[in-house]
């Protein structure tokens, strides 16, 4: 009898598990934001973010999330690329990787992917700088650049277009699992804030080139790491983001950087309250508890940081990413390294909703990391910016120890960073004054330390089928990218 009862048992938990709901997604994708601008990673940060904290403090904050670098100076590209196929940067349908690309990738990708596995797809986000063959994939797509400072033509714009297919859901009993992609165009510049909020942080759309904005106590602090300049040529010192942003131009003084925070605060919390109210309607509808929800960047940006404005470098500030996600079975108030790339986002979403990744994918699933069963997916990361002269920059790092290289074998730049992250975490210089903590690089009790992150670095450019080496590696055998060996600038 005791048996019977037990199998019963065992019967009805299997048929209720089958009859659970499938998880929904919401997928918030912002442009150009570093995980600085949050208290949770800069305590000196004065950005407020009501509804992104409460949504860190009841899912898990990832500390170490990369987007894996670009091949152009228009990072979000690559970036977008990577998110929606899963693949890694020299495996893209464009670039110098686009060889080692399948045909049709964008049929493998976010929406239709979800699509054919009975959810409902809808897209809101920037226009342009993405990957429009697999953007207009979803269902319903609601793309548009939406860069100013008033509801129509800001952030309100993207959260309006989730809100209203939120009420159409509702309003026809659809009770599909939804994956909603909520992007929004800020807080890339221009960085037109609302008035109310342009105020609070103290700064103005300034516009005027040949005049500093006006100061003001209540702008956001210059950044432990700010330089008046960069100390060296990175190999693309005038791409657009340096020499041409609307509000900061090449000028890297106080007023200009601390303005430019200031609209930048300003924009990024008005996302925050679009957030807020798309989190509302969630709850009013009832579907909050079980829809999963990651909060992310497609990449990092510098606004003053190292001396430099735009998001054309590997320095932490830009090369990671803020990553915060609550939903079912994620313990709220936890913290992790993770060690993701954001290209292992489609493996999660496929993992947590138990949809089979398409087999062009090649992310790692996090759910483990999520659901507190491991800190980290892997122990070493790797990166790229090269979209100016060649080969660019590469970074490594594994723990604590970062290496950035430099190499333009057209201007002749080389140069070598090596970081303790645990004493340097902001990666201070001989520039920034008063510092104890510098680049390591050149320190020859870090002989052996600088030798073996070298060696990684090559084995991860191998890896990764990285097209170049620098001029001290073994070449391999490559043929660099026609026309790109030298760089064009
Ligand atoms: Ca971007």
């Amino acid at each position: 009898m005791k048996s019977l009862f037990r199998i019963f048992a065992i019967v009805l938990l299997v048929s209720f598990v089958a009859q659970a709901a499938p998880p929904n997604i919401l997928f918030i994708l912002v442009d150009d934001q570093s995980p600085f601008d949050f208290k949770c990673h800069n305590s000196a940060s004065t950005l407020d973010t009501p509804n992104i904290d409460r949504l860190a403090s009841s899912g898990m904050i990832i500390d170490t999330a990369h987007h894996m670098g670009s091949f152009s100076g228009a990072v979000c590209i690559p970036s977008r690329h990577m998110i929606s196929s899963g693949r890694t940067v020299w495996h893209l349908p464009v670039g110098p990787g686009a060889e080692n690309c399948p045909p049709q990738l964008e049929n493998f990708t976010l929406g239709p992917v979800f699509s054919r596995a009975g959810y409902a797809t809808m897209r809101t986000c920037k226009q342009g700088n993405s990957y429009t063959a697999a953007d207009k994939l979803f269902d319903v797509v609601h793309d548009a650049t939406k860069r100013g400072g008033t509801n129509e033509t800001g952030s309100a714009w993207h959260a309006e277009r989730v809100l209203d297919y939120l009420g159409e859901r509702k309003s026809k009993s659809d009770k599909r699992p939804f994956f909603i992609h909520l992007g929004f165009s800020h807080p890339h510049d221009v960085r037109d804030g609302t008035p109310e909020l342009l105020a609070k942080y103290g700064a103005t759309n300034h516009t005027d080139a040949s005049t500093l904005p006006p100061t003001n106590t209540a702008q956001p602090p210059l950044p432990p790491n700010w330089l008046p300049a960069h100390p060296f040529n990175n190999t693309d010192m005038k791409v657009r983001d340096e020499v041409n942003v609307s509000g900061v131009w090449q000028r890297r003084d106080e007023a200009t950087i601390r303005n430019e925070i200031g609209r930048e605060y300003a924009c990024a919390e008005y996302i925050d309250q679009q957030i807020g109210r798309v989190l509302a309607k969630l709850e009013e509808m009832g579907e909050l508890e079980n829809t999963y929800i990651f909060y992310t960047a497609d990449h990092g940006i510098a606004i003053g940081r190292h001396g430099l404005q735009g998001k054309q470098n590997l320095y932490e500030h830009t090369w990671r990413v803020p990553m915060f996600v609550k939903g079912p079975g994620i313990k709220p108030g936890t913290r992790t390294p993770g060690n993701i790339y954001l290209g292992d986002l489609l493996a999660t979403f496929c993992d947590l909703t138990g949809i089979a990744a398409p087999t062009t994918n090649e992310g790692t699933s996090f759910k483990p990391v999520l659901f507190g069963e491991k800190p980290s997916i892997r122990d070493t990361i790797y990166g790229v910016y090269n979209g100016g002269q060649k080969p660019g920059m590469r970074s490594v790092k594994k723990g604590n120890w970062k290496l950035i290289e430099y190499e333009s074998t057209f201007s002749g730049v080389r140069e070598t960073q090596l970081f303790d992250l645990n004493t340097n975490p902001h990666e201070l210089l001989d520039e920034h004054k008063n510092s104890k903590a510098t680049n390591l690089a050149k320190d020859p009790q870090h002989a052996a330390k600088l030798s073996e992150m070298r060696l990684l670095l090559l084995s991860e450019m191998r890896r990764h089928n990285d097209p170049w080496r620098f001029s001290d590696q073994p070449q391999d055998g490559l043929k660099a990218p026609k026309n790109q060996r030298r760089g064009k600038k």
